[in-house]
């Protein structure tokens, strides 16, 4: 498929598709065209049985700089309203494969929100990330005031969202909101290589297990155990389960079928 805004390689790595984010010159401002490419890329790759695991990425100096303020800036909620953006958001949520971002400079706004949505994110040293919206007049709208403060807590959280201020990669790690930290000519080859990590695993397994994990952001504790049991039983009708147990104990790499 032919996209204006987003570069697409599905086999970047051994099972591994990249998504980058191509609108260097606006900082990777998230138009609606932007995001609906998103989209429409994810539904392609999580469709793609060669494809285990998905990395997202902007450019060194920015991930993405947030909601395109000029497309929003003349928008009346009436307007928001019926554009609907947030459904296209919902669609990426419900990518089964797992989804690492792999992050360099701006992430704010949208971009934060968008690296949030993601399970997974390695950052350069130089990443900021951010909720600025509070700076134009509005506030966070895709997700910034929930699943920030889930990873991050409520004070800091608070703090963010309440004044704009961007926090660097090193107060990220400490928060809780990134997996790693590493020079800024490493990032994305960290982010193949743990995606490349996660590809070997069974690609069933690994899509139960994070269906768990996400379950525990919509769910009371007792019903995300009951979810989690229940994945976990299912797996015990798959060839990789009985592949993964017998590879153990004849202590050899198990060779996984997605099957
Ligand atoms: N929207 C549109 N254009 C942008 C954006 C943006 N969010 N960010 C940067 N740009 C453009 C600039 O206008 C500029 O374009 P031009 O050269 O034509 O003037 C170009 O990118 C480069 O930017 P700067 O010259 O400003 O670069 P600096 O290095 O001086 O500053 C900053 C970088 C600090 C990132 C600065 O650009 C900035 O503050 N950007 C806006 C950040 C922001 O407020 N983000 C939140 C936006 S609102 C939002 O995300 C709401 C999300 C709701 C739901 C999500 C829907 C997708």
């Amino acid at each position: 498929m032919a996209y204006e805004f987003i570069l697409v390689d599905a086999q970047v790595a051994p099972c591994v598709a990249i998504i980058q984010l191509n609108r260097p010159t606006e900082l990777n401002a998230l138009n609606l065209q932007l995001m609906g490419e998103i989209r429409d890329a994810l539904l392609d790759l999580d469709a793609n049985e060669s494809v285990r695991a998905i990395v997202i990425t902007g450019n060194d100096r920015a991930f993405a700089a947030g909601a395109d303020i000029k497309q929003m800036a003349g928008r009346t909620s009436v307007d928001m309203l019926k554009i609907d953006q947030f459904s296209t958001w919902d669609s990426i949520r419900k990518t089964k494969k797992p989804l690492i971002a792999a992050v360099s400079g701006f992430a704010l706004g949208g971009g934060c929100e968008l690296c949030m949505l993601c399970d997974m994110i390695v950052a350069s040293e130089t990443a900021q990330f951010g909720q600025p919206e509070i700076n134009i007049g509005v506030m966070p709208g895709a997700g910034g005031t929930q699943r920030l403060t889930r990873a991050v807590g409520k004070v800091r959280a608070m703090e963010m969202v309440l004044t704009g201020k961007f926090i660097s990669a090193e107060e990220a790690m400490e928060a809780g909101l990134i997996n790693k930290i590493v020079p800024v000519e490493l990032y994305l080859e960290e982010a193949i290589k743990l995606a490349g990590e996660i590809a070997t695993k069974s690609p069933i397994a690994v899509q139960m297990a994070k269906e768990s994990v996400l379950k525990a952001f919509d769910s009371h504790l007792q019903e995300g155990l009951y979810f989690e049991r229940k994945n976990f039983y299912m797996l015990f009708a798959t060839e990789d389960q009985k592949e993964g147990m017998a590879a153990f104990v004849e202590k050899r790499k198990a060779n996984f079928k997605g099957k």
